[in-house]
């Protein structure tokens, strides 16, 4: 039946001139890192739901994330939150994930849970309190070393309620320095990403506003400084995948963490609410992967493809497996795209057909050649649906009710 419905693909997309073998290279190559914190009790601000069964450390949220790796065979990184994931030992958590076939991704500081951060962090106006957390990013950067980690991921809630407040010029001052510092102390292999949001918890104005301030800042660090693009951190109706398209023609995209939105940072699973968005940031990805510049090539083969993504009303294993899966999906879209197609209905100018050769790649069903990708990769063809017959989700329930918030 599968191979039947494969045969039939792959015949119908070598028509279209398609390598479908350089597709599976390209699918198999796709590694998508989960957040510890995707594992943990979360909700919203009015109230965090208890779930039965959440991994009460950090231990058992990669026990969890194993989980994920073991029936997708693509996320074999996870990301930590300091503190939220603080441990006596690292190096033990390091082993830990090596024993579950993983190894420890990004390194997120928080800045944005002490009482002292209540007027902002990198950009506080009392140098105590900008060398408080200047000092917890090189404690991060330590944990990185240790557990061989080579990105540091790091948002900031800074920002203001009110005109006057605060300098903005002021801020974006002690923003650089702060940053200055964090880069100098980076290993010659680290990267330095850097998320932006245009709102929350500061509404008046957002230190880090757009993905122009990132970049800015970015450039002017140095090339281990790389933007990190949280698909739920914009505005309504703007481009997402023109700024992707942007940062990797300037060969600073570092990473993305995905989820979708539909108001404002909702991080509900990715690729829910408006797939074509994912779907067309991957066709930028993919364009940007056959670019004729080198350095651009490389941008896209360097991506760190993250989630970030804290469920509050979904049981969070599934969940996590449904936002892989929908990232898999729609780059496997993305791939069937016939890049030479756009170019000449680009050359002709012919609009019609140019949008066309985009969409009627979205439109095909990427079942089959996934289900034979996970066969080749090793995992069920149907990774939801073996991971719901496991009983893994019965066994965890014997941790009982108050794990781990985040
Ligand atoms: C902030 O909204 C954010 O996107 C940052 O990446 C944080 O680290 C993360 O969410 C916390 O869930
Ligand atoms: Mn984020
Ligand atoms: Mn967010």
């Amino acid at each position: 039946m599968v191979d039947s419905a494969y045969t039939l693909f792959e015949r119908q997309q070598t028509e279209r001139g398609i390598d479908v073998e350089q597709v599976k290279e390209h699918l198999k190559a796709l590694k998508i890192e989960t957040p510890s914190w995707g594992y943990g009790d979360s909700g919203t601000r009015f109230k965090v739901f208890k779930q039965t069964g959440i991994p009460r450390n950090a231990f058992e949220k990669l026990e969890d994330a194993a989980q994920v790796h073991h029936f997708t065979g693509i996320c074999p990184s996870v990301a930590l939150h300091i503190p939220w994931d603080k441990v006596e030992d690292y190096a033990q958590l390091q082993q830990h994930a090596s024993h579950l076939g993983l190894t420890l991704g990004a390194i997120n500081p928080n800045l944005f849970q002490e009482d002292d951060y209540i007027f902002g962090s990198l950009c506080n106006l009392q140098p105590a309190i900008r060398r408080r957390a200047i000092d917890h990013v090189l404690e991060c950067i330590e944990v990185a070393r240790t557990v061989n980690s080579s990105i540091i991921s790091l948002w900031l809630a800074d920002g203001t309620n009110y005109p006057g407040q605060d300098s903005i010029r002021g801020r974006k001052h002690r923003l650089f320095e702060s940053l200055q510092e964090i880069y100098q102390a980076l290993a010659p292999e680290m990267r330095l990403l850097i998320e932006y949001k245009f709102f929350e918890p500061a509404f008046y104005h957002t230190d880090l506003g757009d993905w122009g301030m990132a970049y800015n800042m970015a450039l002017k660090l140095g090339p281990q400084a790389e933007v990190l693009v949280d698909t739920g951190h914009h505005a309504q109706g703007t481009n997402v995948e023109q700024i992707v398209a942007y940062l990797l023609d300037e060969q600073k995209l570092g990473g993305f963490h995905f989820n979708s939105r539909k108001y404002a940072d909702d991080d509900l699973i990715v690729g829910s609410v408006n797939p074509y968005e994912l779907f067309l940031i991957f066709y930028q990805i993919r364009e940007a992967l056959a670019d004729s510049q080198d350095a651009v090539r490389q941008n896209a083969a360097n991506i760190a493809y993250m989630i970030d993504q804290s469920h509050c009303i979904e049981p969070k294993i599934p969940a996590m497996l449904r936002s892989v899966l929908n990232v898999q999906t729609y780059y496997a879209k993305a791939l069937l795209i016939n890049l030479a197609e756009v170019r000449q209905a680009q050359e002709q100018q012919d609009v019609l057909a140019a949008e066309s050769a985009i969409r009627e790649a979205f439109e095909f069903d990427v079942t089959p050649l996934l289900q034979v990708v996970r066969e080749e990769l090793g995992v069920p063809a149907d990774p939801m649906r073996a991971y719901l017959k496991s009983d893994y989700g019965q066994r965890i329930l014997a941790r009982g009710k108050g794990g781990a918030s985040w």
